[in-house]
């Protein structure tokens, strides 16, 4: 049996504003930096050490994965960055509020923006400043392969690739590895592992900062997941992501 961690990073500065955030790069929040720092304490607790770790092209993924690391004494351990890891592209949402975004176009369409597996957001403008064509962080990806919005389901298909190209061969070799990345990255990632169906992808909501433990059978498969640390509190911090569809926010 194998095991692997995933952690969507701490609270950003887009997160506590209640922002669309995708592959914009807003900073941790203090809150977000103690949530990273209690992940690595968390970890450490229970026992877990890793070989090596992987992290988006992110700030808040990046800062976080650093952060756990540093409570593990695990800075020196290699570290692999790959826009694949990105989170879920939000097109033209990215930048806008989430709450009045539910105001002007009704809670259920935000609902379905947010959760739903196959609708894609409105798509970024060519000539759009968001779009990441003339960031030179992306110089190497093929300009075709960089969005200007995803649904879930396209952020399944890179993920998933990731996953088959990248992760799968480490965890056969037993390597200890740790993830950190986005909510809807990992959501991507469940749904790339279980296949879960639509209505239980759109009540899956990962909270900030909280180690989430894949145990894997022989070739890889999952055989059950389950977040480190204190349960009602999870709930609660997944409840909180849920809500931020609402219009009363
Ligand atoms: C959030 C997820 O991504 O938002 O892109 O706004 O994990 O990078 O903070 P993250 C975003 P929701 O899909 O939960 O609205």
């Amino acid at each position: 049996m194998y095991e692997i961690v995933l952690v969507r990073h701490g609270e950003s500065e887009y997160n506590k504003q209640n922002l669309f955030t995708g592959w914009s790069d807003p900073d941790l929040t203090e809150k977000g930096i103690q949530e990273a720092k209690e992940a690595g304490r968390t970890l450490k607790q229970a026992g877990y050490t890793f070989d090596l770790a992987f992290a988006s092209v992110l700030k808040r993924s990046i800062k976080t994965l650093n952060y756990i690391l540093e409570e593990l004494d695990l800075l020196w351990i290699p570290v692999q960055k790959s826009w694949k890891l990105n989170e879920r592209h939000y097109g033209a949402l990215q930048g806008l509020s989430k709450s009045e975004t539910a105001v002007k176009f009704g809670e259920e369409q935000l609902q379905i923006w947010r959760r739903s597996l196959s609708v894609r957001p409105p798509l970024l403008e060519p000539d759009d400043p968001r779009y990441a064509r003339n960031d030179i962080r992306y110089k190497d990806v093929r300009p075709g392969d960089i969005p200007r919005g995803e649904s879930l389901e396209d952020t399944v298909h890179r993920v998933g690739e990731f996953w088959n190209q990248r992760i799968v061969p480490l965890v056969m070799k037993k390597e200890r590895v740790l993830i950190s990345a986005h909510g809807n990255t990992l959501r991507a990632l469940i749904k790339y592992m279980e296949d879960i169906d639509e209505t239980a992808l759109l009540s899956l909501n990962i909270p900030t900062g909280v180690p989430l433990v894949y145990e894997l059978d022989e070739e890889v498969n999952p055989i059950r997941r389950f977040y480190l640390g204190e349960q009602e509190k999870i709930q609660v911090k997944a409840a909180e992501v849920a809500n931020q569809g609402k219009v009363s926010e």
